[in-house]
């Protein structure tokens, strides 16, 4: 029988939709009804698994799971035998420390001797041991941020992502303790046929990440004003040029990064380009 990679995702919360969709992206098809526990795609050797998030780490490591999607901030605190086979750019968070707004604090020595409240015991004890600070650690599962206000902690250790939490429970967020985001995960001793399928995998993931990092450019220049505009616009091996019916006119075709098509528009206006269109990219294979 073939063998079929296991791949372990959140079951609800807020890795899910995106870690489905990136699956889906890679050209996975499979049904995901809403209390299923395992499905197969039809169209990839994969099995797919709904977990806890704070369970996937073990189940890599146990490879009961090949590979998982999971946030950092768990593999981290989790401290499995496992690896971190590729960063997804998705859930991006940080885990911070913060404080009841009204208290003094001046650094991590303030909090010498303090209770904090955290679900993330093992990554708080590292970053204040390597200060050289110590605290008692009060571990909780969830609703960490009412915690000082109801006695259980001078500060807590907590995930952020905009802060209005923390805002709306009269916490002041002090230190960054470190930044995460959705990653996959894999055990350093997975076997030669599943590694393979990973591969293939994490090949798609790529094409995807790519893609969603550059958008496809389409504008009309002046005959005049190609050279300049070629040499400005790198695309992918060089922009496509061809003749526009109005005479003296081209149009370019290129691949542009996501990060800076707004600075080029603004040359590319002044240098007599009209017309410009920018649309997304589904897949790119370099
Ligand atoms: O049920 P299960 O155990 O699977 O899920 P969960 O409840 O443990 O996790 P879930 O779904 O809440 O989060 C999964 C992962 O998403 C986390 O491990 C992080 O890697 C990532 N992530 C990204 C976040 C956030 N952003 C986030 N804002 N996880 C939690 N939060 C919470 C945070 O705990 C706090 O209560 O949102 C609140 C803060 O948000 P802001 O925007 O007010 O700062
Ligand atoms: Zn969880």
């Amino acid at each position: 029988m073939e063998k079929l990679l296991k791949i372990a995702v959140q079951k609800s919360g807020r890795l899910q939709d995106n870690s489905l969709k990136l699956l889906k992206e890679c050209g996975l098809s499979f049904n995901n009804g809403k209390n299923q526990l395992k499905t197969q795609a039809f169209n990839f050797p994969a099995e797919i698994y709904f977990l806890r998030d704070d369970d996937i780490p073990q189940y890599v490591e146990d490879r009961v799971a090949d590979i998982g999607i999971v946030g950092e901030n768990v593999v981290v605190e989790k401290e499995k035998n496992i690896e971190i086979v590729e960063r997804l750019g998705f859930a991006k968070c940080r885990l911070s420390l913060a404080v009841p707004k009204a208290d003094t604090y001046e650094g991590v020595s303030s909090l010498e001797g303090k209770n904090i409240a955290t679900s993330y015991p093992n990554i708080i004890k590292k970053f204040l041991d390597e200060r050289g600070v110590k605290v008692g650690i009060h571990e909780i599962s969830g609703s960490v941020e009412i915690a000082p206000s109801i006695g259980l902690g001078a500060a807590i250790c907590d995930i952020v992502s905009t802060g209005s939490t923390l805002l709306s429970n009269g916490l002041r967020e002090v230190e960054t303790v470190m930044t995460s985001e959705a990653v996959i995960v894999a055990s350093p001793d997975i076997e030669e046929e599943k590694a393979a399928l990973m591969n293939k995998l994490l090949f798609r993931i790529q094409s995807v990440k790519k893609a969603q990092n550059n958008k496809y450019m389409l504008l009309n220049a002046p005959n005049s004003a190609v050279d300049s505009i070629v040499k400005m616009l790198p695309g992918m091996k060089s922009p496509t040029v061809l003749p526009l019916g109005t005479e003296g006119w081209s149009s370019i075709h290129t691949v542009v990064d996501e990060n800076d098509f707004w600075d080029r528009i603004d040359q590319l206006k002044e240098l007599g380009a009209q017309g410009i269109l920018v649309v997304p990219i589904e897949k790119m294979i370099l």
